[in-house]
């Protein structure tokens, strides 16, 4: 019989790679369509990255492979990313339920290289709001996840860093010798943009995502599966400096 087979095979999936990846990217709506090596730099798989000290933390595996072309937009523009795990055709294929998490957002000045460094500025992030975690919420809306471009940012090329931060597997902390491969999962994406318009703003916080996570953090190290009051998320404040 063939149903066993296959829906046995779609289990297995579902736990043992239930991870995401991005697809592509909107801007005022207008879809850029598959961005995928294309304006994405695209990982190989869409495992989670769980190293704090792995240059893969800051874009991903291939981070520091440049794709051939940039989203164009202008600052205020409202900018979707939409997320998936292994269909990007169907909606409801985006990331298993138990990853629950945060989804936070990052601009630093285009480089060809991995990103690592001093270079990154907060410019959107949810937590847990409204009585739901951010994956959640992107999971019920088909994948997307929209923020807005500072409304006085300095043209130029960027990297834009979208990560979920799954933390099923956070309440450990990350490099617990007597719970190995535990900590929080991130999902990084650097999406390459080319930002029109005569803001004057230039981001400036200067986070290096290399020391400024650790496995002590709160936002890294976090029990989802016991009440709790709040959760404030890793990395600096958004910026102010829109
Ligand atoms: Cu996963």
């Amino acid at each position: 019989m063939l149903l066993p087979t296959a829906f046995a095979l779609a289990t297995l999936a579902s736990t043992v790679t239930a991870h995401a990846t991005m697809f592509s990217a909107s801007v005022n709506g207008k879809d850029f369509g598959d961005g995928r090596n294309n304006y994405i730099r695209s990982p190989a798989t869409n495992d989670p990255v769980r190293d704090l000290s792995s240059p893969n933390l800051i874009c991903n595996t291939n981070g520091g492979k440049v794709a051939p072309n940039f989203v164009s937009a202008n600052p205020g523009d409202r900018i979707t990313f939409r997320w998936f795990h292994f269909n990007p055709n169907d909606p409801n294929d985006i990331i298993d339920p138990s990853h629950k998490g945060a989804i936070l957002t990052y601009i630093a000045p285009f480089t060809s290289g991995t990103g690592t460094g001093p270079v990154w500025t907060k410019i959107a992030q949810q937590g847990f709001e409204g009585g739901e975690w951010a994956t959640i919420k992107m999971r019920n809306n088909g994948g997307n996840v929209d923020f807005t471009l500072p409304k006085n940012l300095a043209p130029g090329q960027y990297l834009i860093r979208q990560e979920l931060l799954a933390l099923h597997m956070a309440d450990f902390k990350c490099n617990d010798p007597a719970n190995p491969g535990r900590g929080a999962e991130s999902y990084p994406s650097c999406v390459q943009f080319e930002i029109g318009g005569n803001g004057e703003a230039i981001p400036d916080q200067d986070f290096d995502f290399n020391r400024g996570y650790t496995c002590e953090n709160k936002g890294l190290f976090f029990n989802i599966h016991i009440p709790f009051e709040s959760y404030t998320p890793p990395g600096p404040p958004v910026w102010d400096g829109n």
